[in-house]
């Protein structure tokens, strides 16, 4: 904790959302950094890239579900129409699969993206409003874990989609306070449609995570770039290892930024100096992996009933649908 008087005191960039993340998480033992800060222009291309490495099954293998059974998850919603509503939309590359289907059996549809990014929202409402005519997007740059404001839907039931594992960022407790807030703002029968990657064998999770190619690598040494360029830090990418690990017990991915050699970095801009020991390492991501029972025991608390669930035929990856209750 500051007092006022340091607050007053504090370097400016220490008030800045990602200046203020650094600052936590390189000053707490153990050391770690919000996955958030990933997604900068470069690691949102990275990680675009990674969705399309040989070993990263995830994102193939949900839009192999979604392109399956898009008819089926619109059924759900029975003869009401549905107002689309997507949390961390980015460029929105699956939802096209469900848009369509919507617009054929509604004739026209309301597509709400949210996502902080605002480039990635432009460039999602280019590439459905040209090639679906009848989606009518209408975009919003917020932080949905913050709250996803009042989306008004007179006559309509709305599907909120959270697809893409992204919950899967998030400690058990804070995803099921995601969804809280998303049930505040929705009515009975409106529905959520989560897509979220099964726990399975340690050796695919291991490999999609440690790419051949390097580009987890990358996408992972991406935040020591980012806070050398937009906080003058001095960070070597060539001092620190990749490190993705499989943790059992908590069923989840574990990646790593672990310190080859002690040394010391500076941050100027927060005027701050941190050590490392040889060997010491930056938490940079957990990757919860699920059952139909964690999934389950995250979504019921928050309000949700599980009506319909569909997954590939290796079970790699589970799509689920919910009604708020
Ligand atoms: C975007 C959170 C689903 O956990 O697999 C990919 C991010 N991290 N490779 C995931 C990620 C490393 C990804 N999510």
């Amino acid at each position: 904790m500051h007092t006022l008087s340091s607050v007053l005191t504090l370097p400016e960039a220490v008030l800045t959302p990602v200046g203020a993340e650094v600052y936590r998480g390189l000053t707490t033992s153990p050391k770690s950094l919000a996955p958030w800060l990933f997604y900068d222009e470069t690691g949102s291309r990275l990680f675009e890239e990674i969705t399309r490495l040989p070993e990263y099954y995830l994102t193939r293998t949900e839009r192999g579900i979604l392109a399956r059974y898009a008819d089926e998850i619109l059924e759900c919603a029975g003869y009401r129409p549905v107002t689309i509503i997507e949390l961390g939309a980015g460029t929105a590359a699956k939802t096209g699969l469900l848009l369509r289907v919507a617009v054929d059996r509604q004739g026209a549809v309301d597509y709400v993206p949210i996502d902080v990014s605002r480039s990635a929202l432009a460039a999602a409402n280019e590439h459905i409003e040209a090639d679906i005519p009848g989606v009518r997007v209408a975009a919003r740059v917020a932080d949905y874990t913050k709250g996803i404001g009042e989306i008004p839907a007179p006559g309509k039931r709305r599907m909120v989609l959270y697809i893409g594992s992204s919950i899967g960022n998030f400690e058990p407790e804070d995803a099921m306070q995601v969804l809280r807030e998303v049930h505040h703002r929705l009515a009975p029968g409106d529905l959520m449609l989560l897509g979220v990657d099964h726990a399975k064998d340690r050796r695919t999770l291991l490999r999609a995570y440690n790419d051949a190619a390097g580009v987890t690598e990358a996408f992972n040494k991406n935040m020591l770039v980012r806070m050398n360029r937009e906080l003058g830090a001095s960070f070597n990418p060539r001092l620190f290892q990749h490190r993705a690990i499989w943790n059992e017990e908590h069923s989840r991915m574990e990646i790593y930024l672990k310190s080859l050699i002690a040394q010391r970095v500076s941050i100027p801009t927060l005027d701050l100096e941190v050590e490392f020991a040889e060997g010491e390492s930056i938490h940079t991501e957990n990757s919860y992996k699920f059952t139909e029972e964690s999934i389950a025991a995250i979504v019921e608390p928050a309000g949700f009933k599980i009506a319909q669930s569909w997954t590939d035929e290796r079970e790699w990856f589970g799509v689920y649908l919910a009604a708020r209750q």
